[in-house]
């Protein structure tokens, strides 16, 4: 049987964030994860791209508009929507996440979701480089190995 994987490397990708102002204090957290899983999978942060937008509702289309730029191999979204805070939070987190697998389909090239949906604050700090890991660094590291799968089509 023939097996495809992607490799976990990042050297000479070149690749797009689009980030969400709204709960920058949680946001920050995720770009930095992103960056930092980038640079230590062999990435240079040269070829890095940094969009920021109001809100999760909003990236969708930056996303598409990057990823259909060709000057990138893949788009990472990194947001964070709190139910606790959002009384419109099922609209945006539904919204955001049919938007960015939409922009991936349509372009041809990864969008990868690094946009937190939690209860509360607290979850989102514990997904934000804290206890549970760091959702930036999840979705950065699934674009690096989803730009060197697809190449192998
Ligand atoms: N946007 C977020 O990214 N996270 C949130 O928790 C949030 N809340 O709480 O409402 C939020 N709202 C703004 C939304 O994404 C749009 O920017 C706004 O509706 C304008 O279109």
């Amino acid at each position: 049987m023939k097996v495809l994987e992607g490799q976990l490397l990042a050297q000479g990708q070149k690749i797009g964030i689009v980030a969400s102002r709204f709960n920058d204090f949680i946001v920050s957290h995720l770009v930095a994860g992103a960056e930092d899983c980038f640079v230590r999978h062999g990435g240079n942060t040269e070829d890095l791209t940094l969009a920021f937008v109001p809100g999760a509702f909003e990236i969708p289309l930056i996303a598409q508009k990057m990823a259909e730029s060709g000057k990138f191999d893949a788009v990472v979204c990194v947001g964070a929507i709190i139910r606790g805070a959002t009384p419109h939070f099922d609209m945006v987190a539904n919204e955001s996440a049919k938007g960015i697998a939409a922009a991936s389909m349509k372009s041809g090239i990864p969008v990868t979701n690094g946009i937190l949906t939690t209860d509360s604050i607290e979850q989102a700090v514990e997904r934000a480089g804290t206890k549970a890991g760091n959702k930036g660094a999840d979705a950065m590291i699934s674009a690096i190995e989803m730009i060197n799968l697809a190449k192998q089509f």
